[in-house]
């Protein structure tokens, strides 16, 4: 039974009991997904996405690193397709998070700044009327897990349980500590589920951990495996350095200074050994064809990592602020060694996993980000469209080579294709195209939301 394309958003409300999924019908009844759906898998490709936190456009190796060694990440661009002109939806954590998970602009639910450990933000979080992927995808009889990084919201009601995962491990806040799982403001934050747990380990390990027993357990029927890994984000510490946040409060010894790149370096290696790992058991199982893999970050580098050739940081709208390392690989579907330099963005791998599972998306649904599957599997381009971002002051429209960045009252325009490090200010020789951008930032921001910035 395939009621998504019978019912429309409002009435697909979801309860999850004991791992079925149950969705209210229009008359108020329930309808359980038919079990035997989850039998029938070999129309339904399994979906790993992973996602790494802060990670620059420079970091890895196969986007230029010099520094840091990333074989296992690179074996997956040569296999597959790297893309040059990838975007998260955000410079930073939790706007970008709500767009991948919602396929829409973060400004329609209102995520446009961090939800902090701290503060009166971390009351708020993804409200549950939102439809994620992995809702999406529990109506074709995917099972989906996520284990990492949620940030969508602290309080339970807010969990991913709540919102179309099956299975969580991980935790709920920006940031914890890798060894003693203890977020920034003083909270154990590490979950099973809908309970606080507690688990020895090294963050990044017992994600790769719990990756790979998801897929050993799942190996049958079609599986989603969201991956929102911790490295590179602080606290730097790797493998063996002690913790840094401890019980009641206490302070252990803080990487800081020349240590950092060190360390830097370690996070994002043990990272990578990890995806390693995921490939491995695919492979192991015989998944390798049916199984779309798509590695990407959450938003650009602070000044600890590397953008490349960009400018600025995560938390601005320069391009090193949002444009990120992504790689798509499917052996088969997708010709390997593959670069495309087509944009994309976040929000577009909703559609996209939506599309390789084979579920049609609500009409009701109205979501931001298109299909990529044609980019993916015949290097097609996309249809020509207008790119928007809002952060904090800063704004920015990307048309084709053209970029129009705001910064308060301050106006600049670049030509990406000639000058990606952005240096060469165009908006006085290029009024008219200042002014058009300008027109369609505008309605944009009529259409979506007005800023509702969470914190100031
Ligand atoms: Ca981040």
């Amino acid at each position: 039974m395939d009621f998504m394309l019978q019912t429309n958003r409002r009435e697909f409300i979801k309860c999850i009991v004991g791992g079925a999924v149950t969705a209210v019908l229009p008359n108020g009844g329930c309808a359980t997904v038919n079990p035997g759906n989850r039998l029938k898998s070999l129309d339904r490709p399994n979906i790993i996405l992973i996602m790494s936190d802060d990670l620059g456009y420079g970091d890895i190796s196969c986007y230029g690193s010099k520094k840091i060694s990333t074989p296992n990440i690179d074996a997956l661009a040569k296999g597959g397709m790297k893309f040059t002109d990838y975007h998260s939806n955000c410079p930073v954590c939790s706007p970008t998070r709500a767009a991948l998970l919602t396929g829409r602009y973060q400004q329609r639910c209102g995520i446009e700044g961090v939800i902090y450990a701290k503060g009166p933000t971390r009351q708020t979080g993804l409200a549950l009327e939102e439809t994620t992927f992995a809702e999406i995808l529990k109506t074709r009889g995917y099972a989906t897990g996520i284990f990492g990084k949620w940030h969508l919201g602290y309080n339970m009601q807010f969990n991913p349980i709540r919102q179309g995962f099956d299975e969580f491990r991980g935790y709920v806040s920006g940031n914890v500590d890798y060894h003693s799982h203890i977020d920034g403001a003083g909270f154990d934050d590490w979950w099973k589920d809908l309970e606080k747990v507690s688990e020895e380990g090294y963050c990044t390990d017992l994600i790769t951990k719990h990756g790979i027993n998801f897929i050993e357990r799942h190996k049958d029927e079609p599986f989603c495996l969201y991956l929102p890994h911790e490295s590179v984000h602080s606290p730097y510490q790797g493998r063996n350095d002690p913790p840094q946040r401890l019980p009641g409060g206490k302070r252990g010894r803080k990487i800081t200074g020349n240590e950092i790149a060190r360390t830097y370096k370690e996070m994002v290696e043990v990272m990578d050994e990890g995806i390693g790992k995921i490939v491995e058991m695919v492979r192991r199982l015989g998944l390798e064809h049916k199984t779309f893999i798509f590695f990407c970050s959450d938003n650009g580098a602070t000044k600890n990592g590397s953008n490349g050739v960009l400018a600025g940081y995560k938390g601005s709208l320069w391009e090193g602020g949002h444009r990120v390392p992504a790689i798509a690989y499917w052996p088969v579907k997708i010709q390997p060694g593959t670069v495309t330099s087509q944009t994309a963005l976040g929000m577009d791998l909703f559609p996209t996993m939506a599309s390789i599972a084979g579920t049609k998306i609500p009409t009701e649904l109205k979501l931001d980000g298109v299909n990529l599957l044609g980019t993916l599997t015949e290097d097609r381009k996309l249809t020509e469209r207008t790119l928007f971002w809002r952060y904090r002051k800063e704004r920015a429209v990307r048309k084709g080579p053209w970029k129009l960045l705001v910064r308060g009252d301050n106006v600049r325009l670049y030509n990406l294709d000639d000058d990606l490090g952005e240096k060469k200010d165009l908006a006085g020789a290029k009024p008219e195209m200042v002014r058009m951008m300008q027109g369609e930032l505008e309605a944009w921001e009529r259409e979506v939301s007005p800023g509702v910035e969470l914190r100031a």
